[in-house]
């Protein structure tokens, strides 16, 4: 029997029959609805948020979250296929749910008390309330502890001065994450759209997600309830525990991304002649296809298994920073090697290799670099900070 092309080593077989389940609305999802679109969002620049009752209705946000909260209650490997298949699309989607999902939605579970969940997670759930999550500074994402934004205690309410960047969803979002250096460490607001003094303002100019809204947020002496703050954490572990959960998702999405890329390879140099046969029959086409279909699989085993370790309550953070790191690495290196594969065509978004090349480019940065998950691994290993 034929082995299926972007599942070599039948992972699919390793699914429950709901994640399955899951998968295939998904991949349903980005085919007939995403896939036709989503070259021209990207060339507009223009978030499709006509998808986004869609997502809702389909349960992809805070899809981990409990159903009592308006919520589907699924599985952590769940999550990450819906991550997959969102980022075979574009990974201004997954982005989109990340966000959502895993800065916003899980922060007031996790953090929150019983009012901020009821006021806030159910019309979160349905896509009628989007949020954002502020954590980078301008002057240096990768080091938040330095982080400037500073929020003081006046009577019942917080004053909050600083501003935030590169912050997804910014100008779309009724509800802001925002993490500020209190005199009692940092911690975390709900800061309302509408709040006086509080504002944000879109990143033009991006090569890279322009089919996802990135801005720049300011807070210029917001006031917000104390009944706005997150009760439940102090300090950094605060924000970081909400990237463990997104740095999870994202180890799946640019699984999504390389599997269009090879798809589009694949059908392409079968489709190419030169020199009187197809390009796939040429030995170095085959090298660099079977290449990525390799390292598609290594990828589609690492995350399934931080899933299972995830769902079993053993994930640790140096895990995810290792997943992060290969997934996007693997996803960029074949994005670009499949732009190569398709010539002075794959230079168009009218094909998904660039598209997703350029994506990917973030996708490597944001939620921590390449370089702070090597450091987070290698401080596992040596035991020496290095950062
Ligand atoms: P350190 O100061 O040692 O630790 C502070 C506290 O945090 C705890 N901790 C973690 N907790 C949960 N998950 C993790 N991954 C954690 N890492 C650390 C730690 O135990 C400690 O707790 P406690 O109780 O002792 O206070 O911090 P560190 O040295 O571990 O961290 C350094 C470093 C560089 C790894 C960290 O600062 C870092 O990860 N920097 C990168 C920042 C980053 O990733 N920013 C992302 C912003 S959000 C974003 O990009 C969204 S894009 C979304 C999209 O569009 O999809
Ligand atoms: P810097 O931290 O200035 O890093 C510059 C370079 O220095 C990098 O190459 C880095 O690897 C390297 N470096 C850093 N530390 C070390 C070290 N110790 N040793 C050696 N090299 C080092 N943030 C949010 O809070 N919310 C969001 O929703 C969000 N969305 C984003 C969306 C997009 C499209 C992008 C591009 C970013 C987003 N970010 C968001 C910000 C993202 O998390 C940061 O860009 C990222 O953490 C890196 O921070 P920086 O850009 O300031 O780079």
């Amino acid at each position: 029997m034929a082995l299926h092309p972007y599942d070599l080593y039948d992972v699919r077989a390793l699914l429950s029959e709901e994640e399955r389940a899951v998968q295939d609305a998904v991949a349903r999802f980005t085919d007939e609805r995403v896939l036709p679109i989503i070259g021209d969002c990207f060339d507009a620049g223009r978030f499709p948020s006509e998808l986004v009752p869609e997502m809702a209705a389909l349960g992809l946000l805070g899809a981990t979250l409990p159903e009592a909260y308006g919520c589907a209650g699924l599985n952590s490997v769940s999550y990450g296929l819906i991550c997959q298949e969102l980022e075979r699309g574009d990974s201004g989607l997954r982005s989109f749910a990340s966000v959502q999902s895993s800065l916003c939605m899980y922060p007031i579970h996790a953090y929150g008390d019983e009012a901020q969940r009821r006021r806030w997670l159910p019309q979160m759930a349905a896509g009628e309330v989007i949020g954002c999550f502020g954590l980078t500074e301008a002057h240096g994402g990768s080091d938040p502890a330095n982080m400037k934004t500073h929020a003081r205690r006046d009577g019942d309410d917080w004053v909050i001065n600083g501003a935030k960047m590169w912050i997804t969803n910014g100008n779309l979002a009724h509800v802001a994450i925002v993490w500020a250096q209190t005199d009692d460490g940092i911690q975390g607001f709900l800061v309302e759209r509408g709040f006086r003094g509080f504002s944000a303002q879109e990143i033009k100019h991006k090569m890279s997600l322009r089919a996802s809204v990135t801005s720049a947020l300011y807070f210029d002496d917001v006031r917000v309830p104390d009944a706005n703050r997150l009760p439940n954490v102090k300090g950094l572990k605060g924000p970081l525990g909400c990237l463990n959960q997104a740095r999870y998702g994202i180890t799946w999405g640019p699984i999504g991304a390389a599997i269009a890329c090879l798809d589009e390879a694949l059908r392409y140099s079968k489709e190419r002649v030169l020199f009187e046969r197809p390009v796939a029959a040429t030995q170095s086409a085959q090298i660099k296809l079977a290449d990525w279909a390799r390292r598609i699989t290594t990828a589609q085993l690492l995350s399934l298994q931080l899933g299972r370790l995830k769902d079993a309550g053993t994930m640790q953070p140096t895990q995810v920073s290792l997943a992060k790191w290969n997934n996007c690495r693997m996803a960029i290196d074949i994005a670009r090697e499949a732009r190569d594969l398709l010539g002075g065509a794959g230079i168009t978004t009218e094909h998904c290799p660039i598209r997703h090349a350029l994506n990917l480019e973030s996708v490597i940065t944001y939620e921590g670099t390449e370089t702070v998950h090597q450091l987070v691994v290698g401080r596992e290993l040596t035991g020496i900070n290095a950062f």
